[in-house]
């Protein structure tokens, strides 16, 4: 962890850190297509370059992760992630980072249709393992000026993204240094098969962000996240907010996390 980390007090974002503002750069988002051995198919992701974007330049990569009733478009339809991050970077507040918005439902239909609830759905966020570490994150190395090495990728999501954030990257601290969960839902796996070996964690993690609402119904899975992690001395940021399982926490969380990362 980060030496700062511990005495870490959570800062309000403050008022219009998700407004557009006037007269500053601005990064470009835009939709890819890659093809992804585990589902068999050509996926969708949106990717979001920074203000001064330059093949010149390496890049950091934060992989950002929708809701069970979302896809690829979700954080940016709901969330403006592109607004939150420009304004950051004219602050001078973030490092030079790309942002990746995957499609977490791995299956040949992953459109938001139907019963989000449907077994072959739930399974499919976690056949997105495979397809994020061997298909996505290697075409976007293959695509873009970016570091590879762990110290420089980082994972996190809202909800059941959430949940995969945690799943797969303390299950891959190899690839991921950096871990965030906004409201994690119940497919996040119990503590003892999450973190089957917590000091080794400890000893990897640069940071691992565990946030949720107060009102939030699915809570109880960051507390019992929480409370492993404090008893096995798993250095955590736990930030509780005043708020429900809505995008004010998840947006919050997107501007306190990125701007620690990297
Ligand atoms: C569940 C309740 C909620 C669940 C997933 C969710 C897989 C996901 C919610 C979201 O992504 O907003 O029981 O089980």
């Amino acid at each position: 962890m980060n030496d700062s980390i511990p005495d870490y007090t959570m800062q309000t974002a403050p008022a219009g850190y998700d407004k557009e503002r006037e007269g500053i750069a601005r990064g470009i988002i835009h939709t890819v297509e890659y093809p992804s051995r585990a589902v068999g198919n050509t996926r969708k992701a949106m990717v979001y370059t920074p203000p001064g974007y330059s093949a010149e330049q390496k890049y950091s990569v934060l992989y950002l992760l929708h809701g069970i009733g979302g896809d690829e478009t979700e954080w940016y339809n709901h969330g403006k992630p592109q607004i939150i991050l420009d304004n950051l970077y004219a602050d001078q507040m973030l490092k030079p980072m790309i942002v990746v918005l995957p499609n977490g439902r791995a299956m040949l239909n992953d459109r938001a249709e139907g019963d989000h609830f449907a077994p072959d759905k739930v399974q499919a966020f976690e056949t997105f393992e495979s397809d994020l570490l061997h298909d996505l994150i290697p075409y976007i190395e293959a695509n873009y000026p970016v570091r590879t090495d762990r110290m420089h990728r980082a994972i996190a999501g809202l909800s059941m993204g959430g949940g995969q954030s945690l799943n797969i990257g303390l299950n891959h601290l190899d690839r991921f240094a950096w871990i965030g969960a906004f409201s994690p839902a119940p497919n996040t796996k119990l503590p003892e098969l999450l973190l089957p070996e917590p000091q080794k964690a400890a000893e990897l993690l640069s940071l691992l962000w565990l946030s949720c609402g107060d009102l939030d119904n699915l809570k109880n899975v960051s507390d019992r996240t929480h409370a492993y992690l404090s008893q096995h001395s798993v250095p955590h940021l736990w930030v509780e907010e005043n708020g429900d399982h809505d995008w004010p926490v998840w947006k919050n969380g997107l501007y306190q996390f990125s701007k620690l990362i990297f």
